[in-house]
C-alpha cells in the first residue's frame, strides 16, 4: 500500500532537485543491476574502461550493485542507447557527444575541427567549466552526465589514395557521424560525406558504399578497418570525447551513497580509460603499418590550410550554438596554451 505513494513522490521529484524526502526513504545500498552498452568492442580502451567501471562499482558496493556490460552495439548505436536511457530501459552508456547534438546543440562546439591541438587541451576544457556547463544541459534531456572519457583525435582512412593536402579530400566518399558540423566540414573540403551509425561502417567500407571513414586509432585497430582500407592519413582533424551518461530515471531512484559510488567509479575508470587510450594510440600506428596499411603524416602547414577552408563552418555553428559559450572555450584554451 505504501509503495505507490513513494512512486508518485519520486515521479514529482523529477522536475526539481533529487533532494526530496523520497531519498531519505531510500538510504544505503540496494541490490541493483546496471545494464551498460557501448558501440566499441571489449578490447577497445572504452570496453576496458567499462570493465574497470564494473569492477569498481561492484567492489565499492560490496557486490550489491552489479554491472552488466554489453559491447559491439549489441544494445544499439549511440543514439539508440541514449534514447533507451531517457526511457529508463538501460542505465548507462558512454557515447560520442557528436550524435547527441539533436538533444544538446551546445555539444556541437566540440565538433569544430582543429580546435584542440593536444589531449591536455581537451582535458582542460572537458574537465573544466565549459565541460561542466555542457553536462548541466543533460538533466532536462532525462540524462545525467558523470564526466568525459576519451574517444580521441580522429584520423582518416580510405581505399583510394593518401590524403596529404586539403585537395586530396575532393570526391572522397567519407562516412561521418550523424552530426551537422562534421557533415558541413567534409563538404567544405570537397569530400562527399555520408552520415551513418557506427555499427554499419565496416560493411559500408567493405561493399564500397563509402571510400573512407574517420575515427581515432584504437577504433581503427579494434574494428580491423585495415582489412577494407588501404590508406591511413594522420589528419588529426578533430578531437571527440565520450560522455559518461546515466539514465536520469534510474539516477533519481538511487540513494546518495549509491550515487557517490557511481560517480567515483565513472571518474576512476575514466582516468584509467584515458591513459589506456593514449598509450594505445602509438601502438596502433605500428600495428597497422605491420598489417600493410600505407600511412602518411599531414604537415602542420597543410592542416592550417584545411582549418582555413573549414573556418566558415565553425563560425556559422558558433553563432547557432551561442557565441558566448564558444568564446569561453577559446579563452580557456588560450589560458592553457599560456597565451
Ligand atoms: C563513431 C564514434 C564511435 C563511438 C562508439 C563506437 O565513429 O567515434 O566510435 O561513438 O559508439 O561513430
Amino acid at each position: 500500500i505504501v509503495l505507490p505513494g513513494i512512486l508518485v513522490l519520486s515521479a514529482c521529484g523529477n522536475n526539481s532537485d533529487s533532494n526530496t524526502t523520497a531519498s531519505s526513504a531510500n538510504d544505503g545500498i540496494k541490490e541493483r543491476t546496471i545494464k551498460t552498452g557501448i558501440g566499441n568492442s571489449e578490447a577497445h580502451p572504452q570496453g576496458q574502461g567499462m570493465n574497470k567501471f564494473k569492477e569498481l562499482v561492484e567492489e565499492k558496493s560490496g557486490g550489491k550493485m552489479k554491472v552488466q556490460n554489453f559491447f559491439d552495439a549489441t544494445l544499439g548505436d549511440d543514439l539508440k542507447m541514449t534514447e533507451a536511457l531517457q526511457a529508463g530501459t538501460q542505465e548507462v552508456t558512454t557515447p560520442s557527444t557528436s550524435p547527441l547534438v539533436g538533444m544538446v546543440p551546445e555539444y556541437g562546439m566540440l565538433d569544430f575541427p582543429f580546435v584542440f591541438n593536444t589531449e591536455k587541451e581537451a582535458d582542460a576544457i572537458l574537465d573544466g567549466k565549459v565541460g561542466k556547463q555542457l553536462l548541466e544541459r543533460l538533466p532536462e534531456q532525462g540524462l545525467v552526465g558523470l564526466g568525459y572519457w576519451e574517444n580521441g583525435f580522429r584520423q582518416l582512412t580510405n581505399s583510394k589514395h593518401a590524403v596529404k593536402t586539403a585537395e586530396d579530400f575532393k570526391g572522397l566518399k567519407v562516412r561521418t557521424m550523424q552530426n551537422e558540423v562534421h557533415l558541413d566540414a567534409f563538404e567544405k573540403l570537397g569530400a562527399n560525406p555520408t552520415p551513418m551509425a557506427f555499427s554499419e561502417v565496416f560493411t559500408a567500407l567493405e561493399s564500397g558504399t563509402v571510400d573512407g571513414q574517420e575515427n581515432p586509432m584504437p577504433t581503427i585497430v579494434t574494428q580491423k578497418y585495415n582489412e577494407v582500407q588501404s590508406h591511413l592519413s594522420l589528419t588529426k582533424h578533430v578531437y571527440t570525447p565520450f560522455v559518461f551518461l546515466v539514465s536520469k530515471k534510474f539516477w533519481d531512484g538511487l540513494s546518495e551513497e549509491e550515487q557517490k559510488i557511481m560517480r567515483e567509479a565513472a571518474e576512476e575508470a575514466g582516468k584509467f580509460q584515458r591513459d589506456l587510450n593514449r598509450s594505445e594510440n602509438e601502438k596502433a600506428i605500428k600495428e597497422l603499418e605491420k598489417a600493410g596499411m600505407k600511412i602518411n603524416e599531414v604537415s602542420d602547414q597543410e592542416r592550417e590550410k584545411m582549418k582555413e577552408i573549414i573556418k566558415p563552418v565553425n563560425d556559422k555553428f558558433a553563432e547557432k550554438i551561442g557565441a558566448n559559450l564558444v568564446d569561453e572555450m577559446m579563452t580557456e584554451l588560450a589560458k592553457v596554451r599560456g597565451k
